[in-house]
């Protein structure tokens, strides 16, 4: 059955795009079909579509040829002529061959899958030249191998615009071939290389200067930028829509006893997150590889809060940072009732329950972080003598000062010093401490 959501419209008005989207349900409880759609939906109104109608069959894996059966096929076929649907969009990612014996049997409209929806909206959103290349970088490499069936595809995209169609922005179709492709992912590889040595001397420098690195990272639309704003004086945009950061930024953190740690929020996960993406995003997702602390951010009020949790934990293995400490975090309580949020705690006791909006909860964050932040540290007392003016500026800048006296001798400090400070102080040292 079609499930349909709004019939054709008729106005002056330029047209937006009207997209039919088509599911399989696989009968997973997790993660079911219709939740599935529902995100689809958004990401497709995103892209600046609009969804006229869905369709899912229950099928225990996807038709090897068309993806759905052949009944439901012709199903699709014809609600594309009785709703005047432009663009069919597939929940998961198509093989190139079902792509194309999809286009020849559903006539008079588009087809695309999840990946190249996802990757549109990131083509939409990128605005960094990193971001740009990862990108196009991405792009490529989806079209390589689909390069026979997206010769009409593409052809009809340059004259119609609209979804799916910012892939190979500016090419001329002659140019897309698979030998002009594979060269220009090679050129493309060659430019992110010049932009990510000169972003690698930055982050060089912060890993040598010893700087704690936080890492907030999430679902899509989790509020991981509100999160950075409300803890910095970050101004990145946030808004409700998916995917609306793709550049990581970091920023300066000092905790209360003054301590600096860099915060960086980054691109957000998402269910069926294109592998191509996280291959071509790989320096952006650097930041959370080399961070020494994760808060894994978690949007309370998603109807599918446990699938997203699982969906980013999957990503967090995918790029090798499930190593790194996390803390769990549920942003947006103040959505919730008193009872949802005596359940949340009940079943996540470890859990922090946030607002970014409201900074509820905030307060409690900057403690656990400051606690982990310290758990690699040793407490020292030491004596600077005033000749070491920068020692006592590192022991207020990148460690924690529990107490400070002056002296003949200098400064008496008692600190917790990170371990890759310790043998800085260790010549100051009082001899209370060899003890
Ligand atoms: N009610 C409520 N809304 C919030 C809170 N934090 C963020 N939001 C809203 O959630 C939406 C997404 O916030 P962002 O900070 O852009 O989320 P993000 O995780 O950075 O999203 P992407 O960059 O798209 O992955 C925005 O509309 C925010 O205003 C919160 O604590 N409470
Ligand atoms: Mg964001």
């Amino acid at each position: 059955m079609i499930f349909i959501v709004k019939e054709p419209m008729y106005s002056t008005e330029k047209p937006t795009e009207r997209a039919l989207l088509v599911g399989i349900d696989r009968g997973d409880a997790e993660w079911p079909v219709e939740e599935s759609l529902a995100e689809l939906q958004r990401l497709v109104e995103t892209d600046g579509a609009e969804v006229v109608g869905s369709v899912s069959q229950r099928l225990k894996r996807a038709n090897a040829r068309t993806f759905i059966g052949s009944g439901k096929v012709k199903e699709v076929a014809t609600a594309v002529q009785t709703l005047s649907v432009d663009v069919v969009i597939f929940d998961d990612e198509l093989t190139p061959s079902q792509q194309s014996n999809l286009e020849k049997e559903i006539k008079g409209a588009k087809i695309i899958d999840r990946t190249a929806l996802i990757l549109d909206i990131f083509a939409l959103h990128a605005t960094s030249r990193e971001g740009r290349l990862q990108v196009r970088l991405a792009q490529s490499q989806y079209l390589l191998p689909r390069l026979r069936g997206m010769w009409s595809h593409l052809a009809s995209n340059r004259m119609g615009g609209g979804v799916g169609s910012r892939f190979g922005e500016g090419e001329s179709q002659l140019e897309v071939d698979r030998r002009i492709v594979r060269k220009r992912i090679g050129q493309i590889n060659q430019e992110l290389r010049k932009v990510q040595d000169e972003r690698d001397i930055q982050r060089k420098a912060r890993l040598s200067s010893g700087i704690y690195k936080v890492a907030i990272a999430g679902y899509t639309n989790a509020g991981k930028s509100s999160l950075l704003n409300a803890l910095t004086d970050a101004q990145v945009l946030a808004y409700d829509k998916l995917f609306a950061t793709l550049d990581s930024t970091t920023r300066r953190f000092v905790l209360p006893e003054g301590r600096e740690l860099a915060l960086s929020d980054t691109v957000g996960f998402i269910q069926k997150l294109p592998t191509t993406l996280i291959e071509a995003f790989k320096s952006t997702l650097d930041e959370i590889v080399n961070a020494n602390l994760i808060l894994h951010l978690v949007d309370a009020t998603a109807q599918q809060r446990e699938a997203q949790m699982l969906a980013v934990t999957e990503v967090l293995e995918q790029i090798g940072a499930h190593h790194i400490p996390q803390l769990l975090v549920f942003n947006k309580v103040d959505e919730l009732s008193a009872g949802e949020k005596e359940v949340l705690i009940g079943r996540y006791p470890q859990a922090m329950l946030i607002s970014a909006l409201t900074r509820e909860g905030i307060p409690t964050l900057i403690n656990r972080i400051e606690l982990a932040a310290n758990a690699d540290s040793r407490v020292m007392n030491v004596c600077l003598p005033f000749s070491q003016g920068a020692l006592v500026g590192l022991a207020h800048e990148r460690c924690s000062v529990l107490s400070e006296s002056f002296t003949e001798e200098g400064t008496v400090m008692q600190l917790s010093v990170p371990q890759v400070y310790v043998s800085r102080f260790l010549p100051y040292q009082l001899a209370q401490d060899s003890a």
